[in-house]
């Protein structure tokens, strides 16, 4: 991995301008009731880039009244869907124009490397938007068989005005998971950022203004999850709350759904993802993908391969290349070309990391290289790799959430499978193998909500993502996310004349 010397360069400026910092109720950017605000900071320096409107319940407020408003008398979930759909590609359009400058504004504000967020993040959001708008005109009920002299069919309305709170990992993709089924639906929402990374969803969101979204149906609040997302969980006139973030937040958000409306909630929580290398797997791909399963985006992904399971028959073989593939990887300030990790978020997950790795050390894992963090300022980890990790470690059992990788060897399949699923999380799983029996039976034996095999991290608007277990409930993206931003209303009429 890059020097210490390489990372205590003068960091490289952006040249996108911070043009949005307040909050968005009502179709206007307006300062917090209390004029508060709090400082974002730029991972790669820890300096102050801008500061931002710190939303609160007074906020929080304001917002459901006027998504509330623009629910119960304002034109979108009365438009045609074609109407809405004609918005949401506009706006598609418009993100796809501003690329650049929202990846910068990505990088910036979450540290990962702008090639990522400018090539691959971006244009699935914009992708998002564009599949969910080709939904909004082909969400419709059915006629039911029904017994007896009645005409049945279903309503697929609505919910309402939902609540949707996202993380800090893949700001403005998380966003897009939670708009884009919500807007194709005809809903109205309240969404609040993570105090981490406030800036892209705010510039976003004017776009999507200037695509023709009415007034009200989006507000976007920036501010802390005690006191701002709280606020947003327990809003007795908010119906439906969306999640993505930690397993312990998820259960506050969902008891505070459950204390004030019982608002239905999807949660998309933490995972400790199996990676699981067979005997007749093809070691390189092997190798590379288990890389990539555990370090892309700093090792920040809720479904991040972080239990590498290997074979004792390819296990020395693997943990060699392995170790030369962290070597390898190259660290540096994200805005350069060819950077492959950038900083962490924060010092608070930077500390956690460095924490998780002094565990591995002191119960006996094999510190590979890495293990300290890089350069003198700024979020920076070495790329770290242990081997001989045993499942009762806490770096097997916790989600780490950093560039840390643990090697786990294994004889057997029942005994893999076994290991693999003692966990509390099901999030997703990697399986290599040129075995088709194999793949089938891990396939349907591993309880996760996605299994890739000979492949990791193969995303897309249309296939659904979700966990088992504690990693959550519920599913978004494609036809799936549909139904967590709907009612399905049941209306019976009495045929009149019962034979004919
Ligand atoms: O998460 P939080 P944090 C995991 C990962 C990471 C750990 C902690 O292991 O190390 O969580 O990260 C809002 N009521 N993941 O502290 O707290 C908060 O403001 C309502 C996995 O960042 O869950 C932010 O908007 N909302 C993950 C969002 O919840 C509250 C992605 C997520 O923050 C709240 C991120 C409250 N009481 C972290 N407290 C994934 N699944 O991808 C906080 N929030």
């Amino acid at each position: 991995y890059s020097t210490a010397a390489a990372i205590d360069q003068e960091p490289i400026n952006p040249s996108v301008s911070i043009n949005y910092t307040q909050l968005l109720i009502d179709g206007k950017f307006v300062p917090a009731v209390s004029g508060k605000t709090f400082p974002t900071l730029d991972p790669r320096t820890e300096d102050v880039i801008a500061h931002v409107a710190e939303g609160e319940a007074e906020d929080v407020n304001l917002a459901v009244a006027a998504a509330r408003k623009a629910f119960d008398e304002g034109p979108w979930p009365r438009m045609t869907a074609y109407e809405r759909s004609r918005i949401m590609l506009r706006f598609a359009d418009l993100l796809e124009k501003h690329n650049d400058a929202i990846a910068e504004l990505e990088t910036w504000d979450n540290g990962k490397p702008y090639e990522q967020a400018a090539k691959i993040e971006i244009p699935m959001v914009v992708r998002l938007f564009r599949y969910y708008a080709g939904w909004a005109d082909k969400i419709h009920g059915l006629t039911v068989p029904a017994d007896g002299p009645h005409h049945v069919q279903t309503l697929h309305e609505p919910i309402g005005v939902a609540g949707q709170i996202i993380p800090w990992n893949f700001p403005l993709l998380m966003y897009a998971w939670k708009l884009g089924p919500a807007l194709a639906c005809g809903n109205t929402i309240i969404l609040k950022t993570a105090e981490q990374t406030p800036l892209s969803a705010m510039f976003a969101s004017k776009l999507l203004y200037e695509a023709g979204l009415p007034q009200g149906v989006l507000n976007v609040i920036s501010g802390y999850g005690p006191t701002a997302g709280a606020a947003l969980a327990s809003h007795m006139d908010v119906d439906k709350l969306a999640f993505t973030g930690s397993t312990e937040t998820g259960k506050i958000v969902l008891e505070l759904a459950a204390r004030s409306n019982l608002k239905p909630v999807t949660l998309e929580l933490g995972g400790k993802s199996p990676f699981i290398v067979c005997e007749d797997a093809d070691v390189d791909q092997a190798v590379e993908l288990a890389h990539f399963a555990l370090f892309f985006n700093q090792g920040q992904c809720c479904c991040a391969g972080s239990r590498t399971y290997v074979h004792e028959s390819v296990y020395d073989e693997f943990v060699e290349k392995a170790k030369a593939r962290a070597l390898r990887r190259i660290v540096g300030d994200p805005f350069k070309n060819g950077i492959e990790q950038g900083p962490q978020i924060d010092t608070e997950q930077f500390e956690k990391i460095l924490g998780y790795i002094r565990s591995g050390v002191e119960s006996g894992a094999t510190l590979e290289t890495g293990g300290d963090r890089l350069g003198s300022k700024g979020y920076y980890v070495q790329p770290t790799v242990f081997s001989n990790v045993k499942d009762d470690m806490l770096i097997a059992k916790d989600e780490i959430f950093g560039p840390v990788q643990s090697i786990l060897k294994f004889r057997d399949l029942d005994e893999v499978i076994k290991r693999a699923n003692s966990t509390r999380y099901g999030l997703a799983a990697g399986v290599f193998t040129q075995n088709i029996d194999t793949a089938n039976t891990l396939t349907r034996a591993l309880r996760v909500g996605t299994v890739w095999i000979n492949c990791f991290d193969v995303f897309d608007a249309a296939i659904p993502f979700g966990g088992y277990k504690m990693s959550g409930q519920g599913r978004e993206k494609g036809i799936y996310g549909l139904n967590n931003y709907l009612q399905i209303k049941a209306v019976v009429t009495p045929i009149k004349k019962a034979s004919w």
